[in-house]
């Protein structure tokens, strides 16, 4: 590696690196597959960004046990990269950065998808790249300011031109997979003269994980509930995790050689949930691309144009793939399929996407992990990745910035009290957090709310007030100035409270 000075006004670092460096704006632009900068910094904080959409991001003292998902191995495969777990170290996904006692940050930045670490320790920010070239973006100064450099530079690079989604109504956050046609269609009936825009069904609907077809409780299928939300004004929506298959699914059973498997030709395990493991598949045959292409071109033709697709980052898990390419470059050639079936029009909302690898392609992404009727779970103190609203509130504030890259889903807000844990106070925030990200949904039934819970969702549906971030965590709402710095590090977990009482 070789060694050059960058310099931002006062301030200058040394870069150890091996290739190319540019200068662009008020940053500078390296290539090479390592770089390496001595910050100079005494006990800065260290901005962790999560593989995908679930994983834990956030800020933490160099000297603080680095932000990650602790003592649950299960959890850390489905939530963040486990391959990258840098035991010990301050490690992140994509892009990384340092705060100094006078708020000025450091950026290390990728350009470039694959697989891209930034690691942090007391005298050094390192960038890695993964299988494919890199290319960094460096940059220091303001917080907001170098994070907008950044988020610039990928809009141009993913030629970036989102699509907005107007308020969704999901069926998950109130239902779970207890659904069916009988429910939906009461529900769906009286949503039909609010102001939302998506009428979406959630996991539930499918004969099993794999196999996308409609179950025993939705005898009529699925183009009929498309055809009743329609009916209704809205657009229909739908769930579906395409990467990946439970082990007794029937396309699990009839393809065993689509499976990713590793070295030793065992089956990846590419996470749990449902109470099982799960596989995913090699992306890279061209079967499986034709799979996906006629999948996504049936369920379009059922009527459905807005897609939440979950679960996507099980298609950039390492693996022996057919053709040698990049895990995360895998994924993306899956990816551009699935949108080509889909066309230009259907809006595809992100959930446990791989972050930067998906940019360009969905419009919307779930930028934290899934929210809950209640604040926050002591059972996993260490899981910062597990469900709750403050779990959601927390990541999703600390990727504000990349609100201009995607719509940026911080997970439904909450309006009833029926079946609710929440407090006035904390279904407040969950509101403005959404407003703040720009991406409003709700799973509350109508049936189930009051006349003045009724009013406040509807006051909700109808204003999308101007957001300004004046801080780190500090916001202003039209008017109104909100500091969210105590939400995200309160003097005390509020779930000692609530489990208690
Ligand atoms: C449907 C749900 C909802 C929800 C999604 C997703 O890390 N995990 O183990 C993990 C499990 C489930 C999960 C997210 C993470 O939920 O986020 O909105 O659609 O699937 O099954």
């Amino acid at each position: 590696m070789s060694t050059s000075q960058i310099v931002f006004g006062a301030a200058s670092f040394e870069v150890a690196s091996h290739g190319q460096v540019s200068k662009i704006g008020a940053g500078y632009i390296f290539s090479g597959p390592e770089l390496e900068i001595l910050h100079k910094m005494n006990n800065p904080e260290f901005y962790r960004h999560g593989w995908n959409s679930w994983s834990p991001t956030g800020w933490r003292k160099i000297t603080e046990k680095p932000l990650k998902i602790y003592g649950n191995p299960l959890r850390l495969l489905t939530a963040d990269d486990s391959q990258h777990f840098h035991e010990g170290l301050h490690a992140g996904s994509g892009v990384g950065a340092l705060s100094d006692i006078n708020g000025k940050v450091l950026l290390v930045g990728a350009l470039t998808v694959g697989n891209n670490v930034i690691i942090a320790d007391e005298e050094k920010i390192t960038a890695q790249q993964g299988n494919s070239p890199s290319e960094w973006f460096v940059s220091y100064g303001e917080e907001t300011e170098v994070f907008k450099e950044y988020a610039n530079l990928l809009q141009q690079r993913f030629e970036i031109k989102i699509k907005e989604s107007g308020p969704v109504w999901s069926s998950w956050y109130t239902f779970f997979e207890d659904i069916s046609e009988k429910n939906l269609l009461d529900t769906i009936d009286e949503l039909a003269t609010f102001p939302i825009d998506v009428i979406q069904i959630d996991d539930g609907w499918e004969t099993n994980i794999g196999d996308w077809s409609a179950n025993t409780k939705f005898p009529n299928g699925m183009a009929h509930m498309a055809d009743y939300i329609r009916s209704k004004g809205k657009t229909p929506g739908i769930w579906l995790a395409p990467l990946i298959c439970l082990p007794n699914s029937k396309i699990a059973t009839e393809h065993p050689d689509w499976i990713l498997k590793d070295e030793s030709g065992t089956p990846v395990v590419a996470g749990y949930n449902w109470e099982t493991i799960y596989f995913t598949f090699d992306s890279t045959l061209q079967e499986v691309k034709q799979y996906l292409h006629s999948l996504f071109e049936e369920i379009t033709s059922w009527g459905f144009k807005y897609f939440k697709l979950d679960f996507m980052y099980a298609g950039a898990l390492p693996g022996v793939r057919s053709v040698q390419i990049d895990r995360e470059q895998a994924y993306r050639e899956a990816m551009q399929t699935i949108r080509h079936a889909v066309g230009d029009d259907s809006y595809l909302l992100g959930s446990g996407i791989p972050m930067i690898a998906s940019l360009g392609i969905f419009d919307g992404a779930r930028v934290g992990p899934d929210t809950a009727p209640y604040w926050d779970n002591t059972e996993r103190r260490e899981d910062p990745s597990g469900p709750g609203a403050w779990n959601s509130i927390c990541n999703s504030l600390n990727r504000y910035w990349m609100s201009g890259l995607y719509q940026t889903d911080p997970d439904a807000t909450f309006f009833r009290s029926r079946q609710n844990l929440l407090d006035t106070n904390s279904k407040t925030l969950l509101k403005q957090v959404a407003q703040i990200m720009g991406f409003r949904s709700f799973s509350d039934p109508i049936a189930w709310l009051s006349e003045e819970e009724i009013q406040e969702l509807i006051i909700f549906l109808n204003t999308s007030p101007k957001i300004k971030q004046k801080g780190r965590y500090l916001f202003e709402i039209d008017s109104e100035i909100i500091d969210f710095a105590d939400v995200v590090f309160p003097k005390k977990r509020i779930s000692d409270f609530i489990l208690l009482k």
